[in-house]
């Protein structure tokens, strides 16, 4: 029977369970790739697991979310990443180099490999034929370990691309198009598959941005074929020998399948404050903008930076707003020095800043008090950008770069006669910010250096059959993970200092939390639909275990988070009947019997209103065994440490 890309690089890689949709199964990781904000911590469990040196083909850590430094403790964790890099075995690239997604992309994602990295757009992979996961720290810890990774066999969308995009509009207008249909938990338990004869007139760059941010549709991964459009751009990075063909064996094999006629597309935009609502920027044209941000791991590839340079060349940034832009690697700026591109954007007054993710995760570049910031990055969520009330919009970098000379949102079509770029036959290849991971026998002796910052990783007891405790938060539908634990540049460096980030948790929706769940020693959360969607930041799980989360019941979660939640021995339970959670507030107390999980139950009595009802989840029985350990770092210190 014939497959799907995705189905055939499962299928090789699968080391244990059924190829069934839905079912559990566990495979191979021959990558992975972590970043500084999620890296430290998953170097804490690498080490604490017990390996001696990692066991994938190729692990690379990057450092490119913290490094504003505006004190000693980011640059301590990036000598902390540094040396662990070098004591076991990793590649390390070092700061200055690029945004994570980007430079895997240019120089290491293979395609029909496997990859799992520390953080949610890893995806980005998937526009070069690589099957690529975002998860946990842990999991990329264990991974690096040789463990394989459990997911479930998901649904294939096949999402058909037909004819060629119009002018002005490109590659972020498909993902925002796939958006505005499926939202943002439309592609839960699935995977995008991407095929049809539109697929060959996009480069890879403009692949990398639709898988990359079809993580905000809550899919596992998004895929592209491997073509020859993918050997051009391998061979242009000099390594064409790594290349393989990759097809899809027919329309036919897909659970579902979604077409969208690219002709048909016009430039799009997401409004506040959700990467899912979609509209038409000719809707919205002529709305005052103050600030315009260009860059991070979805547009920041040359093509984009290109695009952008020739749009600004002879012109001025408008006085009203302000220009920032984030290149995503140095191979980008490189190209943009040699061919005077680069000079474009300085003569038009663009701030450009490192090549890194910076005010994506609101690492400086925040907008003014209730101004609109029009950015092409992949999340606008509520305070992300630094601002509480600033409005974000997502959009495409030639709408942006429209937006930054008119001064109004504009649609880009309204610039005329299409700008031309040329793309290297050969990209400039310079790998001397990115350090070999050493010999064995010279790696042994290497030490690893903990600046003060780093503080060893809290260890939690095992699960106990009844969690009585208080509900300390109720929230809505949609939580993210940035609401659960912020990022920014006040929290963000107490990564790797668990008990100083707790006193952040839920900081942006009630201030009390923290002292709430210190003065009730814990207790529940109860939450909406797709709780934890967003980042794959562990520490939205670490951090509430930290303050005595016992437990957190919504009606349906994403992913990432709930994997997250298992690994640090919350557990996540789902409501059987949606309606009861109308029925319960915060303050009440509640019994919750996990005694049962294995029966694929749970039971909830609220002490306070005094009724009970009967919960479900969705846990394997991994994700028991795991839980009732007291978290993943346990479960496999008993079963494979040291090993
Ligand atoms: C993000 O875009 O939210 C981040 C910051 O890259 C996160 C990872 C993190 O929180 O460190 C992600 O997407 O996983
Ligand atoms: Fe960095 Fe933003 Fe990409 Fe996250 S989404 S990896 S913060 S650029």
């Amino acid at each position: 029977m014939g497959k799907t890309i995705t189905e055939k690089i499962l299928d090789k890689h699968i080391v244990e369970g059924t190829p069934e949709k839905g079912e559990e199964i566990k495979i191979k990781i021959d990558q992975t790739l972590t970043q500084d904000a999620t890296g430290t911590m998953a170097y804490l469990e690498f080490e604490a697991i017990g390996i001696p040196r990692v066991k994938t083909e190729l692990s690379v850590s990057y450092v490119d979310h913290n490094t504003l430094q505006t004190d000693f403790k980011n640059p301590d964790d990036h000598i902390y990443l540094q040396s662990v890099a070098a004591r076991y075995g990793l590649y390390f690239s070092r700061p200055g180099n690029g945004i994570c997604h980007q430079i895997h992309l240019e120089r290491f994602a293979r395609p029909g490999k496997t990859l799992l990295g520390s953080d949610s757009h890893t995806p980005t992979a998937g526009g070069i034929g690589s099957l690529a996961i975002g998860a946990g720290g842990l999991n990329v810890a264990a991974a690096m370990a040789g463990e394989p990774f459990a997911l479930k066999y998901p649904k294939i969308v096949g999402v058909k691309l037909n004819g060629k995009l119009p002018p002005w509009v490109s590659a972020k207008d498909i993902i925002l198009e796939l958006l505005r249909r499926v939202d943002v938990k439309g592609g839960v338990g699935k995977v995008f598959e991407y095929f049809g004869p539109g697929v060959k007139t996009l480069s890879i760059p403009e692949r990398a941005t639709i898988t990359n941010m079809g993580t905000e549709t809550g899919a596992t991964t998004s895929i592209f074929p491997s073509d020859e459009v993918t050997r051009g751009f391998l061979k242009a990075q000099g390594r064409e020998e790594q290349w393989i063909e990759l097809k899809s064996d027919g329309e036919e094999y897909y659970d579902e399948i979604i077409e969208i006629n690219l002709d048909e597309l016009e430039p799009l935009a997401a409004l506040p404050h959700s990467p899912g609502n979609v509209k038409p920027v000719a809707d919205i044209e002529g709305m005052e903008v103050q600030q315009v941000a260009i860059g991070s791991c979805t547009n920041s590839s040359l093509r984009d930076m290109k695009v952008v340079a020739q749009i600004l060349k002879g012109k001025t940034v408008a006085p009203n707003l302000s220009l920032l832009i984030n290149p995503g690697s140095r191979q980008v700026v490189a190209h943009l020095v040699e061919t005077g591109e680069y000079k474009y954007l300085v003569d038009a007054g663009a701030r450009i800043l490192e090549n890194a993710c910076g005010p994506c995760i609101g690492m400086g570049g925040a907008p003014p008090s209730g101004s609109v910031s029009i950015r092409t990055y992949n999340r606008n969520f509520e305070g992300r950008s630094g601002t509480k009330d600033a409005k974000v919009l997502l959009v495409s970098p030639e709408t942006a770069a429209a937006t930054a000379i008119n001064g109004v949102l504009t649609d880009p079509r309204k610039l005329g006669k299409p700008v031309e770029i040329v793309m290297p036959d050969r990209f400039i290849i310079n790998d001397n910010m990115i350090i070999l991971p050493l010999p064995p026998e010279e790696a042994e002796k290497v030490k690893v250096v903990r600046g003060p910052n780093i503080k060893p990783l809290p260890e939690f007891p095992p699960l106990v059959e009844k969690l009585k405790g208080e509900v300390l938060i109720k929230v809505g539908d949609n939580i993210t993970t940035d609401h659960i634990m912020p990022a920014g540049a006040k929290i963000l460096p107490l990564r790797s200092n668990i008990p100083e980030i707790s006193k952040y948790v839920f900081s942006r929706v009630d201030e009390k939390f923290y002292e709430r769940a210190m003065e009730k020693k814990g207790g529940f959360v109860i939450g909406g639909e797709n709780y934890g969607q967003g980042s794959s930041r562990e520490h939205a799980a670490i951090a509430p275990k930290y303050l005595g989360v016992k437990a957190v019941i919504a009606k349906s979660f994403a992913r990432i988070h709930s994997e997250n939640l298992i690994n640090f021995g919350i557990v996540p339970l789902v409501f059987s009947d949606v309606k009861d959670y109308d029925r319960i507030e915060q303050g009440d107390k509640l019994e919750v019997d996990v005694s049962s999980l294995e029966n694929g139950e749970a039971t909830l009595k609220d002490v306070t209103k005094g009724f009970s009802i009967k919960l479900k989840h969705n846990l394997s029985e991994m994700d028991i065994a795991i839980l009732r350990e007291g978290g993943k770092l346990p479960f496999i210190k008993k079963n494979i440490g040291g090993r």
